[in-house]
């Protein structure tokens, strides 16, 4: 950048220093001054002239240089866009950019161009040059046949000009995108041959355009199956600063498909990000989605049309592993969506759900059912674009009523004939998952036979009907109720089990279940063994409880005289009164020990069946170890503790009938893995030297549920085989906390087992609210952890599997190792997990970690 194009002429700092300059007279004469006052006047009115002059000077240089000079200093400005032609065919040769006939045809488009922009008086006086950068078979909607031309063209424009061009360009598009469809629109004299359709065009991504950013792209034709992966991946990181472009194409009449298998990236999108355009070039009209970090939704895209660009740029910051995806391509069909639907009852989706739909789609179901019924329709899982424009890019329209957005509940709209119109409508850019739905005909009089009806037209078992429970999604099942002996009513009216009472959950929804419940008077704490003391006296450094617990969950660190059960001891004895100080980041021991061993719970690279659940990312679970016994396949989960050590549940290492399952040769670990049966680069699998199980193991009770298994070999720990922490014994997993569990286990019970890892969130409960739930089964060494309501849980084959809680620095620690429940997944049946604080002290005893 040269001196005149930074500005800084005119900053602040230089004015000042302008005036600092003035000030400076020679000492001596002011010395002078002071004894001739008659000369010292003359002196001054000198220096002031001269001065004034100098400033004079100054200003108008200034001035001239702004309106003058500077004027003329251009900004060099790259516009993108495409060009659809009716009147050319479209061959194989116009992929290939060194062809003739890609020459001869980009020297028109750029002929075209420059003819489009003569045009415009704006456009005509600052443009420089075209190029073509590929072209692609004609888009469909553009006019069938033919081709799509895709361009740069550069412009010099004064710095002051620069949004009239920008509006040019824009009105450009706009002019002529409106008459999309309409054949040999002849922008270009009839001898220069070209008909032009559409033209779109638009600036770049700022982003793409870093000058430290080295560019590359490939062409790839996606007939035959194939992948692409970010620079390095799998072994290294992705490199630094770079702008890379994958061009994919289809056979005509299909369209490309794009599925990623692996997406991890740095989180914030203003350094590392991908994008997906339905194009050639990156033009934002055109932009399908962009993503970076560790996204979660689905990463399955469609073109429109038989091309698509992906792109990669990334930072001089940190880098992270990057991605894999997977491209094919699937047949245009017409009719794909939509149709005439005539059953009593039945589903639809938006197309190729779960994958997000492709743009520029429209899809009509036109639902008959006999003329004495009417209809209703249930949109279960929902995600149509964004909500804040009036659903005017991407929606759903139901009997002439538009839905858009993500919806978390299920919504229910009914008609008052036998006849209803569902649509979708997806625009040209920014897709989404799109919806799942189904349908059913019911007899006006009587729309839930048998079944309670909701205010928002679910029908749902009338079993449910004030049972403490929002099945309905809008409370109106659980509204009007005569609270049951075994239920409180909550102020706002609602029925609520008492056990819920007091269990750190708002359950009413307006916190008066949780009121109340201090066992000691006002201004009174009430310590963990029940004694009351006054808050004043909650962390000061004393022991004022008996029991510690008045300095167990302080804000700061304080060295305590007394150690408790419920403070933090550091390696040199000490105890300190800060809740859960170990990996948080801070230094909170004289010896630093609560932040040594921390080399656990991250989440590699990021500055960041289960019952119920949903299919992980790769690497999501790092410490996640899927047990076999040879010869017959996954038994039991276990963590990663470190590069030898596992733990498992001692539940899952006892020998039954002739199965020795207490053996260590019997059994292999597979460390790394996601998919069952599939390996993978980074997956590893290592014999079992031994097992420790807990030598208190009670197989009636499940009492101490844990066991070591230690690996026959070291494993390398990388981003995919990584430690979760371990917390000390005074570690505090406070009820209501949200923890995941992860495994390979059944997804329903009695079901099959999970061939994609699985996980599903759940909270910490309350040991007094679970154990009546639980029979009084339920130890100390044990913990309960669930969904009350059913629905989500651990099952058969995550037992040994971690319970996985991140602390507030973003570190995972392992609160529980999955051990038992009743059946799966059943309403207030939590499931139960070892406690592994109780632990603590047995695997370092055992293991050394
Ligand atoms: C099992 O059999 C098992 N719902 C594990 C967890 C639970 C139930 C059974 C908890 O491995």
């Amino acid at each position: 950048m040269d001196h005149l194009d930074s500005g800084q002429k005119f900053s602040p700092k230089q004015d000042f220093d302008w005036d600092a300059n003035a000030q400076f007279l020679p000492t001596s004469d002011s010395k002078r001054l002071e004894k001739k006052p008659g000369r010292r006047k003359k002196v001054l009115i000198g220096l002031g002239l001269l001065a004034s002059a100098a400033a004079l000077a100054l200003l108008t240089g200034m001035l001239v240089w702004h309106f003058h000079l500077r004027r003329d200093v251009r900004l060099k400005k790259v516009y993108i866009g495409s060009m659809g032609i009716s009147n050319q065919p479209f061959t194989a040769e116009h992929e290939d950019p060194s062809s003739q006939q890609f020459r001869k045809l980009a020297d028109l488009v750029r002929q075209q161009l420059k003819l489009i922009y003569s045009k415009n008086s704006v456009l005509a006086k600052y443009f420089r040059d075209s190029s073509v950068q590929a072209f692609s078979e004609g888009d469909a909607d553009g006019g069938g046949d033919g081709v799509v031309a895709y361009y740069q063209s550069e412009f010099e424009v004064p710095g002051p000009q620069q949004t009239y061009l920008d509006e040019a360009i824009l009105d450009l598009g706009e002019q002529t995108e409106g008459q999309q469809g309409r054949q040999g629109r002849l922008l270009l004299k009839p001898t220069d041959a070209l008909s032009v359709s559409s033209v779109t065009s638009g600036a770049l991504d700022p982003r793409m355009t870093r000058s430290s950013m080295s560019g590359d792209s490939s062409n790839i034709h996606v007939r035959t199956e194939g992948r692409v992966e970010s620079p390095g991946f799998p072994d290294t990181s992705y490199p630094p600063n770079i702008y890379r472009q994958w061009l994919l194409r289809a056979d005509p009449r299909h369209r490309v498909r794009l599925d990623f298998h692996t997406l991890i990236l740095e989180d914030d999108c203003r350094q590392d990000f991908i994008k997906i355009y339905d194009s050639l070039v990156p033009m934002e009209r055109r932009a399908l989605t962009e993503q970076c970090g560790y996204p979660h939704d689905s990463l399955t895209f469609l073109s429109s049309g038989n091309v698509m660009l992906l792109t990669l740029v990334t930072s001089e910051e940190k880098n992270f592993p990057g991605f894999r995806a997977f491209y094919s391509q699937v047949p245009l069909k017409d009719g794909e969506c939509g149709g005439t639907l005539t059953a009593d009852e039945g589903s639809f989706s938006s197309p190729f759900f779960p994958a997000n739909y492709p743009p520029r789609t429209s899809c009509v179901w036109n639902i008959e059912v006999p003329k004495e019924k009417f209809l209703k329709v249930q949109f279960n899982k929902f995600s149509v674009g964004n909500q804040s424009n009036e659903c005017r890019n991407d929606y759903v329209e139901v009997n002439g009523e538009r839905l858009c957005g993500r919806r978390l509940k299920s919504t229910v709209i009914t008609s008052k004939s036998n006849k209803m119109t569902v649509r979708f409508k997806s625009d040209a850019s920014y897709v989404d998952v799109g919806f799942t739905a189904e349908f059913e005909a019911f007899v006006p009089t009587n729309p839930c036979p048998g079944r309670f009806r909701c205010r928002n037209n679910l029908c749902i078992n009338s079993t449910l009907q004030c049972d403490g429970w929002n099945d309905c999604g809008d409370d109106s099942d659980e509204v009007a109720c005569e609270c049951k002996e075994s239920q409180f009513k909550c102020k706002n009216g609602l029925c609520k089990p008492k056990f819920w009472r007091c269990d750190s959950f708002d359950d009413c929804g307006d916190n008066t279940d949780e009121e109340n419940c201090d066992k000691c008077a006002d201004g009174g704490f009430t310590c963990k063994n029940g004694r009351c003391v006054s808050k004043t006296l909650i962390c000061d450094g004393k022991n004022d409880c008996g029991d510690g617990s008045d300095e167990s969950k302080c804000e700061r660190s304080l060295n305590l005289q007394q150690c408790s059960p419920f403070t933090f001891r550091c390696a040199d004895q000490r105890c300190i009164s800060k809740m859960n100080p170990e990996c948080d980041g801070a230094a909170d021991c004289e010896d630093g020990s609560d932040e040594a061993s921390c080399q656990c719970g991250m989440r590699p690279f990021r500055s960041s069946r289960i019952v119920g659940g949903q299919a992980s990312q790769v690497g999501e679970w790092p410490w996640q170890v899927s047990l076999h016994i040879k010869g017959v396949g996954h038994v039991c989960g276990a963590s990663v503790l470190n590069n030898r050590w596992l733990l498992t549940a001692a539940h899952c290492v006892q020998d039954s009938g002739s199965n020795k399952y207490s053996e260590a040769d019997h059994w292999q670990a597979f460390l790394g893995l996601h998919v069952q049966g599939q390996t993978n680069e980074w997956m590893v699998n290592r014999n079992v030297k031994r097992i420790i199980a807990h030598q208190d193991y009670n197989p009636l009770t499940y009492d101490n549920d844990i066991a070591l298994m230690e690996l026959d070999d070291v494993v390398h720990l990388n981003q995919y085989i990584w430690p979760i922490c371990l917390p000390s014994s005074t570690y505090d997993f406070p009820a209501g906390r949200e923890a995941w569990i992860s495994g390979w286990g059944t997804t329903s019970e009695g079901g099959v087992k999970a061939s994609v890892l699985q996980k599903a969130a759940v909270r910490i409960i309350n040991s007094t609210v679970c154990k009546p739930l639980m029979s009084d089964v339920v130890t100390d060494r044990m913990l309960c952890a669930g969904v009350l309501k059913g629905g989500v849980d651990a099952c058969q084959g995550d037992s040994g599997g971690p319970l996985s809680v991140t602390n507030p620095n973003g570190r995972v620690f392992l609160a529980g190792v999955v051990s038992w429940g009743e059946g799966c997944a059943f309403r207030n049946k939590p499931g139960i997990y070892t406690r592994v604080t109780k632990f603590r002290s047995w695997i370092k005893e055992r293991s050394g970690v």
